[in-house]
Parts: C-alpha cells; structure tokens; sequence
C-alpha cells in the first residue's frame, strides 16, 4: 500500500487481521433469528468502506452507524473500517459476500468481474450532468433497485441503496482537453474491463490499479492520469502530483452501500426495520456529504499555491466529443456484455433516466 498520507498495514497484516476477525464470526445471534422480535439482543458488525476519514463513504457510514444505534437503543454497534486496514477494494468486497464484514461501501468499478451488468456505472455521460437529478434516479430506479439488486444478490451482496459521490473529472500529466489528448495516455482505471473499452475509445493505454497505489504511480509516471471525483483527487493529494485538471464532469462515481443478504434476512423484523429507516434517511445525508466536500475541496485545489493545478472546464462542444465516442460503449455493453435480464435492466434504466431528461 503506498497513501500518500497516511501509515497502513502491508498486505500480510492485513490478510491476518482478516482472518482474525473471521474467525471471530458475527456477533450477530441474528443469523439464527426467525425474524420475530429481536428481544432486546445485541448485534456487532463490521462496516468496511474503501476511502478514508474525512472522504465521502467513511463519513457516511460513521452516520450511519451513529443512527442506527441510537434507533436500535444500542443494540446494534457498528465499527468503521477504512480503507488500507482490510486488504485491497476486491478483498473487501469479497469480505461481505463471505460474512466477514456484515456491511461495506462498494464501488462497482471493482465488482465488474462479479457482476457485468453493474458497470452500467462505467458508461460515461449516461446518467444526467444535474447531480440531484442523478441522484434521485440512484434512489427510486425500478432498474437499479430491483433488478440489479438482484443480479448482485445473486453474487451474495445486497445493496441497499446507490450513492453518489459526485460528479468524476480528469487529472493528468497533460492538459485533456479533446478525444486525441488521450492518445497513447496511460490511464489509471478500476478493475472493470469495461473501462478498458470505454477509454480505448478515445486511444488511451488504460490500466486497472487500487487506489492505494495510485498516488505514488502518479508520481512515478507509471500511469499519466486518472478520473475521480474532487474530493477525492483533493484529498488523496492526487493534485500534487498532476500539473492538469479537466472538469469534464464525464460521469458520476456511484457506489453501493451493501449488506451480506444472509444477515439481513435473517434480521429480526424491528432490527431490519431500523436498518431500512437507516438507509432511507441517509439518502439525502450523502448527498449532502458529498456536495459539501466537492465544493470545498475544489478551492483547496485551486487555492493551492505550493502546488499548482492548471484548472479547465470543458465546453458542451468540447464534451459532445467525448459523448460521441461513448455512444457506441453503450451498444457494446448492452450487445456484447451483459445477457438477457441485464438487457431487460438496461433498457429499463435508459426509459427511466429518459424520463427525468
Ligand atoms: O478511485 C478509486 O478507486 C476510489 N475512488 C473513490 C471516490 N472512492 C473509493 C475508490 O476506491
């Protein structure tokens, strides 16, 4: 692991941590519950989220784990653990599919392997420019809530709600500015192969890598650029160690908030209830977490005189471009990617974020 900003376990440590903590199982007499009442039982979980104090999925699930306990009369604890402290972003998924932490804060960037039909978040300028109309889509989706849940169930991850993080821009080495500025660019992406295609569209060499190592790649000029939203450029430093930064607003970053489906269904009845009261007013509270953040951090950026970022926004003209050359993206996922109930996904997805345009 290399952070810029922070000590973290090596992989070793981690991975006996993990087992460690696996083999102390779920505190959760929930799992063997007939989802009556939970009769005043106690339940500790392990939340694990891939960002750090301070970044958007860490404060949410604080949140979150704050009111859940205060709506259960403490009877569900919920411990944080931020990212670095658990293995990489695939372990962590890997963890809540198998129990080992009862919830986690998953980018499907990382789950493309897992499940194709969720990197219909990868597909750029595919959900609305306007972050609360994104939003509001995120949350009452028929497409997203009902039938990619279950395409993700299952795979043994429920998610209980889409966030997002805001809206994704570029850094680079280079100022990107057009299609060809891309020419050849190394681009740092996440794990889902079709982020390969979607920047081979515009002839960039794009290459999966976790986070955790993208600063000091950045630095090193293993990769020339990557897309992120600004809190998280800002804050992960990535700003010190790129000359360039496109506000192309190319795409939003959603993640997932998830359970293991095992431990909610077992969940007794008031327990579960709590949780989905939990989930539904966090809605609004990440949203607002996230916009906060990014504006704020976009004048760190910008005001950061001992690291100087050459700021630049994209026209629509300039943006149509890129846009142009998604397009066919969208008809290779739909084709080539996914099967016949993903389609039905899709296509349900593309009339929903129709209807709010
Ligand atoms: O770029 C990434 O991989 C990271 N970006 C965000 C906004 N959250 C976590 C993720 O792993």
């Amino acid at each position: 692991m290399f952070f810029k900003k922070r000590k973290v376990l090596t992989g070793a440590m981690a991975a006996a941590l993990a087992v460690g903590l696996a083999a102390c199982g779920s505190d959760g007499a929930s799992t063997e519950g007939d989802n009556g009442a939970s009769g005043g039982e106690t339940y500790d979980w392990r939340f694990v989220v891939e960002e750090t104090e301070g970044q958007v999925q860490y404060e949410y699930a604080q949140e979150f784990a704050e009111r859940l306990n205060e709506k259960t009369d403490g009877q569900v604890n919920i411990d944080v653990y931020d990212f670095g402290s658990l293995g990489s972003e695939v372990d962590q998924v890997e963890g809540v599919q198998q129990g080992m932490f009862e919830m986690g804060i998953i980018s499907p960037g990382f789950t493309g392997g897992l499940v194709a039909e969720g990197q219909v978040f990868s597909l750029q300028f595919l959900f609305p420019d306007d972050q609360e109309v994104t939003q509001e889509i995120l949350n009452t989706s028929e497409a997203l809530n009902t039938h990619l849940v279950e395409l993700y169930e299952a795979q043994n991850l429920k998610p209980l709600a889409f966030m997002s993080e805001g809206a994704m821009q570029w850094t680079g080495n280079r100022e990107l500015r057009t299609p060809e500025d891309f020419n050849g660019f190394k681009m740092r992406t996440q794990s889902s192969p079709l982020m390969l295609e979607t920047y081979g569209a515009y002839g960039a060499d794009p290459s999966p890598l976790s986070w955790s190592e993208l600063y000091v790649s950045l630095d090193r000029g293993v990769v020339d650029g990557q897309e992120n939203p600004i809190f998280f450029i800002e804050d992960a430093s990535f700003h010190e160690v790129q000359d360039h930064m496109t506000i192309s607003n190319h795409n939003t970053y959603v993640a997932m908030v998830t359970i293991n489906p095992g431990i909610y269904n077992d969940l007794p009845e008031d327990i579960r209830t709590a949780l989905d009261e939990t989930v539904e007013e966090m809605r609004d509270r990440g949203f607002e977490i996230q916009d906060q953040l990014n504006e704020e951090l976009l004048d760190s950026i910008v005001n950061d005189t001992d690291n100087p970022t050459e700021v630049i926004e994209l026209t629509e003209e300039e943006r149509a471009e890129f846009r142009e050359l998604q397009l066919p993206i969208r008809d290779f996922f739909r084709d080539e990617i996914i099967g016949d109930e993903g389609r039905e996904m899709f296509d349900l997805l593309l009339e929903e974020i129709a209807e709010h345009e």
